[in-house]
């Protein structure tokens, strides 16, 4: 089979990939991907044009209230068992190196990173791949123990960066070259160049830096002297209090807010936290849009479930106010307001 048919089949079969997620079907879903294989797609093709797509697709059913969470779960776990028959029909024997691919701590989207794995799988290395949120503490003695080539990071919530950080840095101290990827650093990494770490936006251009140490190690360093001003760990401090108070401002000015259920109740609780999150990751990184993005992206989620955008605005000038003393999360916040539809003020 020539090259160009394996892409054409593979279009085909994605919208049948995707209707075997749709239906929660597993012995269709992986029958469509060993045919494939059978007919000469080559197995990474496999892992990164379909199933990875189609996982992306998934998010943005769930983004759109199209999909519940169950239906996301099944989906998930379907492509989990896909990329698992993938590997095993692939049978490769590693011929290089160890590399140990990991989720950062509180991070539990592992299947962007087990495709990385198996990609590097393929192509010769011996990948010890531990999951999703490993602690960094139990990350570092691993290391030290098995005598790591290289170990690969995943974080897909930019919220998560700070913690990313600390784990890099605890990798370093163990001397072992470290790349990073996932969606949490930014469509062109730009938060992992911050963060002073190599950075690989698929699984082929990681598997390439991984047989380039010295482009993993020569990495320009990070540029954090923003922290200096305590910002970011006074904002750590009161992320409690900023929640309380928030909920608090909300049940006053909102009435349907002092009815809402108990689920009602933890989803706002959960969005509230996010808030302070992101923009505790985007004081960091000193980046205002890695907050207004989540902004927009939130106030998009709240809207495909009929919440409307006040609903944001209200907690972020909440927390503008709260926050008087902070200058540049201040600054981010009036950006955040900024970004959302002018019906939300
Ligand atoms: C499945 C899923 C989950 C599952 C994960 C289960 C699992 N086993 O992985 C569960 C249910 C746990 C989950 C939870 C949440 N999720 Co989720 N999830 C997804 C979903 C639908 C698919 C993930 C996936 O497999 N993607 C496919 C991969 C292949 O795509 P990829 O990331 O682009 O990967 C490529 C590159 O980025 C790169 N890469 C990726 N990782 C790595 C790692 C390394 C080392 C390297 C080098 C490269 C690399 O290579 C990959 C292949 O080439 C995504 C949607 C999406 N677009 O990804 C949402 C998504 C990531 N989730 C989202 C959210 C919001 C959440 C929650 C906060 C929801 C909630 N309210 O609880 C929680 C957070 C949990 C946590 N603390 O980690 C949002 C994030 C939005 C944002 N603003 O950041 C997304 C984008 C959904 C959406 N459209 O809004 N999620």
């Amino acid at each position: 089979m020539t090259a160009a048919t394996a892409a054409v089949d593979l279009d085909d079969a994605y919208s049948g990939y995707l209707d075997c997620l749709a239906d929660a079907d597993e012995y269709a879903a992986t029958d469509l991907a060993i045919a494939l294989l059978d007919a000469g797609v080559p197995a990474e093709r496999v892992l990164l044009d379909l199933v990875a797509p189609a996982q992306a697709e998934v998010g943005e059913r769930w983004a759109r209230n199209e999909w519940s969470v169950a239906q996301e779960h099944a989906a998930t776990h379907i492509s989990e068992q896909v990329v698992a028959a993938v590997s095993a029909y692939a049978k490769s024997r590693p011929t290089r190196g160890r590399v140990v691919v990991a989720c950062m701590d509180g991070e539990w989207h592992a299947l962007p990173p087990r495709l990385v794995a198996e990609v590097l799988r393929l192509r010769g290395w011996q990948v010890t791949f531990l999951g999703a949120s490993v602690p960094a503490a139990h990350l570092v003695s691993y290391l030290h123990r098995y005598d790591a080539h290289a170990v690969a990071l995943a974080c897909a919530l930019p919220m998560r960066l700070p913690y990313a950080h600390r784990m890099i840095e605890a990798c370093r101290r163990s001397d072992v070259p470290v790349v990073v990827g996932g969606r949490g650093f930014g469509a062109d990494g730009r938060w992992a160049r911050r963060l002073g770490v190599a950075w690989a936006p698929d699984a082929p251009s990681a598997a390439e830096l991984i047989s380039d140490e010295r482009a993993l190690r020569g990495v320009p360093a990070a540029r954090l002297a923003h922290l200096a001003d305590d910002e970011y760990a006074s904002l750590l401090r009161r992320r409690g209090e900023l929640i309380d108070s928030a909920l608090a401002e909300l049940r006053e000015r909102v009435p349907a807010a002092r009815e809402y259920t108990a689920a009602q109740l933890d989803a706002t609780v959960s969005d509230l936290g996010h808030i302070v999150d992101f923009l505790a990751a985007a004081v960091y990184v000193d980046d205002a849009s890695l907050f207004t993005e989540f902004v927009q992206w939130l106030a998009g989620i709240l809207r495909s479930r009929g919440v409307p955008a006040g609903a944001v605005a209200l907690p972020l000038e909440h927390y503008a106010a709260a926050l008087r003393d902070f200058p540049r999360a201040g600054r981010m916040l009036a950006l955040g307001c900024a970004a959302l539809p002018a019906t939300a003020h």
